[in-house]
């Protein structure tokens, strides 16, 4: 299982539950970067027991629900509404956003997305 096979690879210490620093570790293994801040405000998000920590099930709820805001993302970057969304799109979209990616690193998110997505 996908989810599954993602929470044991980012649970560094291998407790069960995801902490900040396991985000923090995880992720950049992932080639992903993210502040503490960030990664803080992800485990308050899904933190339904307020452990301080993202069990499976919190996680996956987590994703799920971000899932669908990324679907929603991409439909509204989908100008054509052909399921299909390019690395240039993306560039426009997030500069309009004030954040300037570079063209690599938008490929980089087309592919996580789609992945998602589909
Ligand atoms: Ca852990
Ligand atoms: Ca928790």
């Amino acid at each position: 299982m996908r989810l599954w096979s993602l929470f044991q690879t980012l649970d560094i210490n291998r407790e069960g539950r995801l902490c900040v620093n396991d985000l923090a570790v995880g992720l950049r293994l992932l080639g992903l970067h993210r502040t503490e801040g960030e990664l803080r405000k992800i485990v308050q998000a899904g933190d339904k027991d307020l452990d301080g920590q993202l069990d499976f099930e919190e996680f996956a709820h987590y994703l799920q629900d971000h899932e669908k805001k990324l679907r929603l993302v991409f439909k509204s970057l989908d100008k054509k509404n052909d399921g299909r969304i390019d690395a240039q799109e993306i560039m426009q979209s997030l500069r309009h956003l004030g954040v300037k990616i570079s063209e690599q690193q938008a490929e980089k998110i087309l592919r996580a997305w789609t992945r998602m997505v589909r």
